[in-house]
């Protein structure tokens, strides 16, 4: 089977012509619209697998599994196998059920990570805050080679931003903009000895400062690779590269990080970028950056040490390897990184091993790799199932190829065997994979999503739009089964599976009262003389207006409060129910405002009201038999009374 697979590869891509694969190829013929047509939806039913994927009513998963959402800007947890929907948070989204992106809670922390020059941009339009994102890479923090629990890590391609969530309460409570780079694609915590570190990937290359003085002149553009400070969320270092960035990935040793490059050429269309045969990774020494921060071997830009890494420095390598990579993946082994090839058919596996002998120049670049196997067209990115085999993503062959490390290196040193296993349709064309605990050196077999691009006909049509695929594949045995189809909506990119030992008794239920969250709020009301607890008061000082109110299932503490025509009006709402499971909201009527309010948390919102009249406020979380009755009047005075 494995042999046929294989047979089958070489003849398409004998058809296309590997050698020829450059800016034509994709144009041509390797294009999505022309990708290779894939086996029809129902040859690849699995009906004995379903089953797999069943938890009872009732019953809880055993993974969590955190999505990316692509450009709808949160994260979202799934429970695995079931593969159900559990929640959603948003993060660089404006989200109308929680009041993400307008309450005063949620836009500190969208606002206060933002260089200086953007919140200028900002100021007076868009709530002072960027409205979208574009999340790519989801990834838990590390705490000796295995996720800690701590906190979930998100990038925002479009706006240049890391973001990170709590996991006790699944809130977003950090935001950082980078300066000196122009997007953040790849990224990733430092696994050993914890995170530590967050790299980041600027993939795009732009002149610096970016100020408009270069525009055109494509040989003064740059790429940046930066380090943020997981605990702090403050930027440690960058590095200025040549080439440019697309993911990355770090080592179980705490000494490199490394990165795909597929631009080298530094081209600015699409036939430049893909002109040259080879591209190269850039590992990224950490102990020599950490000690050139020290002595001061760098140059301050918007107060950031930024550190050359071009050819030639003592902090960066680069090791060329077939046009233009994409995925970088570090096996659960701890010694295995494979690079996967996108426009060539072959990924390349590096030994991190040897990585100390090439910063001291005692071998050559390409002495790193020590496997480069032909998998097939298209590999985008590899997962481990930690017993020494990876699974790899063929986007234009629309298939998982399972393929075994060792028997890939003893291929590379000339023997006559075949490192592939197995190669299973997906449907259709996928992006990255993710197997259980695959990215920690846990990595534990049992089970690997594929994230599939492209849906056609697997689900009812609902329009030009289709949803993505994210298929279940159970790996647990000696051969790959299909289990589940999931539809998404947007692009999720990726996903991490994360065993739920691993956030067994770190997730609350009910906020605690000194919740950092809503800190500003306590220290106003204290200022005010309020207990937000049981006072319900209105509070004037000049045109800005400050209402105190609690919830309580099923009334608020304040009936009606009246306003003038013009005041700024802050609304704190503190739930004081303590029963779990017992959110309460907060929306006014024609006044664009509503916002979630958890049990015994406070949540505060800021509005002009420009509007005369009586305006009933009302709470959008089902909470009560009496939900429907729990609302009161908002009456704003005319100005001129
Ligand atoms: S990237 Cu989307 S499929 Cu942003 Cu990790 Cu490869
Ligand atoms: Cu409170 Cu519904």
């Amino acid at each position: 089977m494995a042999h046929e697979d294989d047979k089958n590869t070489i003849s398409r891509r004998q058809v296309v012509g590997t050698a020829a694969i450059g800016a034509a190829g994709i144009a041509g013929g390797l294009g999505l619209g022309k990708a290779v047509a894939p086996t029809p939806a129902a040859a690849q039913a699995a009906p004995s697998g379903a089953r797999k994927t069943e938890v009872a009513p009732g019953e809880l998963d055993e993974y969590y599994v955190f999505f990316s959402s692509g450009q709808t800007g949160e994260i979202r947890i799934i429970g695995m196998p079931s593969m159900r929907e559990l929640m959603r948070i948003p993060v660089f989204n404006r989200d109308s059920a929680t009041g993400w992106g307008q309450t005063n809670e949620s836009l500190k922390i969208l606002a206060e990570g933002l260089t200086q020059e953007t919140r200028d941009r900002l100021k007076g339009r868009l709530n002072g805050v960027w409205q979208n994102g574009d999340c790519h890479h989801p990834h838990m923090s590390f705490t000796d080679g295995t996720y800690d629990g701590r906190y979930i890590f998100i990038n925002d391609k479009a706006n240049t931003r890391l973001g990170r969530i709590r996991t006790d309460i699944m809130k977003c409570d950090k935001i950082i903009e980078l300066p000196n780079q122009y997007t953040i694609h790849g990224m990733r915590p430092q696994k050993y000895p914890r995170t530590g570190y967050v790299f980041c990937n600027g993939e795009y290359e732009v002149p610096l400062p970016n100020d408009g003085k270069i525009l055109d002149d494509k040989t003064k553009y740059w790429s940046m690779f930066s380090a943020v400070d997981g605990d702090t969320m403050k930027i440690a270092w960058q590095v200025i590269v040549d080439g440019n960035l697309d993911n990355t990935d770090a080592d179980y040793q705490g000494k490199y990080a490394f990165s795909t490059c597929y631009n080298s050429e530094k081209g600015v269309t699409l036939t430049e970028m893909t002109a040259s045969e080879t591209d190269w990774i850039t590992i990224f020494n950490l102990k020599r950056i950490e000690d050139a921060v020290k002595k001061g071997d760098f140059k301050e830009m918007n107060g950031v040490p930024v550190i050359d890494g071009r050819h030639g420095s003592p902090y960066t390598r680069y090791v060329p390897i077939p046009n233009s990579p994409h995925g970088i993946n570090t096996a659960p082994d701890g010694i295995h990184v494979v690079a996967n090839g996108k426009l060539s058919p072959t990924v390349s596996v590096f030994d991190v091993r040897k990585f100390d002998d090439l910063f001291d120049d005692k071998i050559k670049p390409r002495d790193t790799v020590v496997a480069e196997p032909e998998l097939g067209l298209g590999p985008l990115h590899t997962a481990f199932d930690g017993k020494g085999n990876a699974y790899t993503t063929l986007f234009l062959d629309s298939q998982v190829c399972k393929w075994n490390i060792d028997t890939a290196k003893r291929a590379f040193k000339g023997e006559k065997v075949n490192p592939i296993i197995q190669k299973l349709d997906v449907h259709y064309q996928p992006g990255h994979n993710h197997s259980s605990m695959g990215e920690t050196k846990e990595a534990d077999g049992k089970w690997l999503i594929s994230l599939n691009k492209f849906s056609k006909d697997r689900f009812l049509n609902v329009g030009p739009l289709k949803p993505e695929n994210d298929q279940l594949i159970d790996i647990s045995g000696d051969k790959m089964e299909l289990v589940h189809d999931g539809p998404s909506f947007a692009e999720p990119h990726d996903a991490v599976i994360v065993h739920r030992s691993k956030l067994e008794g770190k997730i609350t239920s009910i906020y605690k009262r000194d919740d950092p969250m809503f800190a500003d709020a306590v220290k106003q009301a204290k200022a005010d003389g309020v207990t937000l607890e049981s006072d319900a008061k209105v509070i004037r000082d000049g045109k800005k207006v400050r209402v105190y109110s609690f919830s309580s299932a099923p009334a608020y503490g304040l009936e009606s409060f009246t306003v003038k025509q013009g005041d700024e009006v802050t609304v704190y709402i503190t739930n004081i129910d303590d029963v779990e499971d017992l959110t309460h909201g907060f929306c006014i009527v024609n006044y664009g405002v509503n916002m979630e309010i958890g049990p015994q948390q406070t949540s505060s919102v800021t509005f002009i009201a420009d509007k005369p009249g009586v305006y009933w406020y009302f709470c959008t979380w089902f909470c009560h038999a009496m939900h429907m009755e729990m609302r009161g009047r908002m009456m704003v005075e005319p100005q001129n009374v």
